[in-house]
């Protein structure tokens, strides 16, 4: 994998800010796009733009030909059953409100939802709404000192009142990697659903749905080249079957009377209204980009930026850095700077042209649970270079610096 070459292709990446060339480390927020995807989005609005599943005119048929192809490229991707298990959506977020919405059926008063102390609110508060509507119970693992979830916690808070498991596969501050198979199991054991947040997973490993003994997982396009907008609620097919939908209206319907209605098949009794076309074509486009390089390439390379970024910072007086050691987390790193706020530390590298984030990154009972009131964080990707690393290094150190510390 060479990422000076993988460069080229993300036009964005030749931006300049302040004279300086853009250094682009927010990659947990959001990707930048290569060519291949822009190309796919144009093209389906120049060539073939029309509506899917509903005309018979050969521009219709195009357009839902590719919609279905980024279906079933989704499908192979994660290693489901088939594409009626592929459920697109607008993003994670809402995918995990779909889940609390129609499994929402099958929690009673006293029932118990297991959760980690380590999620995203996206993967909290449809939670916490669902608990209010059926006076269920949140229950929360904990974490360890080196920020990994507390496996002997998580075996305690799980019982045979747990009804629904949630959890994400790897921490948005942290990079923390939980043994989700391992989660799977026990919770299984407790005959409870097990969901996946897997935001900040599938874009960096390799996932094997089927195998890991889940049930769900939901997922993000944007965070792994795709477009904004397109999201993926993977679950099983008899799950799903089973399931009321979340959103009603067209395309999600088989017969509809005056007074009632029935459900068209998987996956489209979930996908209700004119879906995001071009963001499916363009998701597809962007599998196809990350299976050319290929997941075990994608890994080594976060790893070795991962041991570089982490040796750098720790040589720098005064930076704390945050997460268990490289090989047990993603390409994340979470730091702070002494006393000086992690807005000050991202402006000052954002005057460099390096973009980072800043502040609770949408954890903030994660941040409340480890005392502090944000963290500055940078985040990896397939075109970054240990040279960026070097920029950001060299931003702290100004940072120092211009704050006294
Ligand atoms: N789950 C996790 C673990 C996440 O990191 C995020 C987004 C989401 C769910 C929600 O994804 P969305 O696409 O629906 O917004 N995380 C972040 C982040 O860390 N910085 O910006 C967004």
């Amino acid at each position: 994998m060479d990422a000076r070459k993988i460069r080229q292709d993300f036009p964005i990446l030749r931006i300049r800010h302040n004279g300086k060339q853009i250094a682009y480390l927010d990659n947990a927020a959001t990707t930048q796009k290569p060519r291949s995807v822009i190309n796919a989005v144009k093209e389906y609005y120049e060539n073939y733009n029309a509506n899917v599943h509903r005309g018979l005119n050969f521009l219709s048929q195009k357009a839902t030909d590719k919609y279905e192809e980024a279906h079933e490229k989704t499908a192979r991707l994660i290693n489901a059953k088939n594409s009626a298990e592929i459920v697109f959506t607008k993003n994670a977020t809402e995918s995990l409100n779909l889940l609390a919405y129609s499994l929402g059926e099958k929690i009673s008063e006293g029932d118990e939802i297991l959760l980690t102390k380590m999620e995203h609110h996206a993967n909290l508060v449809p939670w916490q709404e669902l608990a209010k509507r059926k006076k269920a119970k949140l229950v929360f693992a904990g974490i360890t000192r080196e920020g990994k979830l507390d496996l002997e916690d998580f075996a305690l808070k799980i019982g045979n009142r747990t009804k629904i498991v949630s959890v994400t596969q790897a921490s948005n501050i942290l990079g923390t990697i939980n043994p989700v198979k391992r989660l799977a199991k026990e919770a299984k054991k407790n005959g409870a659903i097990f969901i996946i947040d897997a935001a900040q997973s599938v874009p960096h490993i390799k996932i094997d749905a089927k195998g890991t003994g889940a049930d769900f997982m939901a997922f993000s396009a944007h965070k792994m080249l795709g477009p904004t907008g397109i999201g993926v609620l993977w679950g099983k097919e008899e799950m799903l079957g089973e399931m009321p939908p979340f959103l009603t209206g067209g395309d999600m319907i088989s017969e509809v009377t005056f007074e009632k209605s029935t459900w068209n098949k998987l996956p489209w009794k979930f996908e209700a209204g004119t879906p995001n076309i071009a963001g499916a074509i363009g998701f597809g486009a962007a599998i196809d980009y990350l299976k050319k390089i290929g997941f075990a390439g994608i890994r080594a390379q976060e790893q070795r930026l991962l041991k570089y970024g982490l040796k750098r910072l720790s040589e720098i007086n005064g930076v704390k850095l945050y997460g268990p050691k490289a090989g047990e987390r993603t390409g994340i790193i979470a730091f702070n700077l002494n006393n000086v706020h992690p807005h000050d530390v991202a402006g000052i590298l954002d005057e460099n042209a390096v973009a980072i984030r800043s502040g609770n990154h949408c954890a903030q009972p994660l941040m409340n649970e480890m005392g502090i009131q944000g963290v500055a964080r940078a985040s990896f990707y397939i075109y970054n270079t240990p040279e960026e690393i070097d920029r950001l290094a060299d931003g702290i150190i100004r940072a120092k610096k211009v704050f006294g510390v």
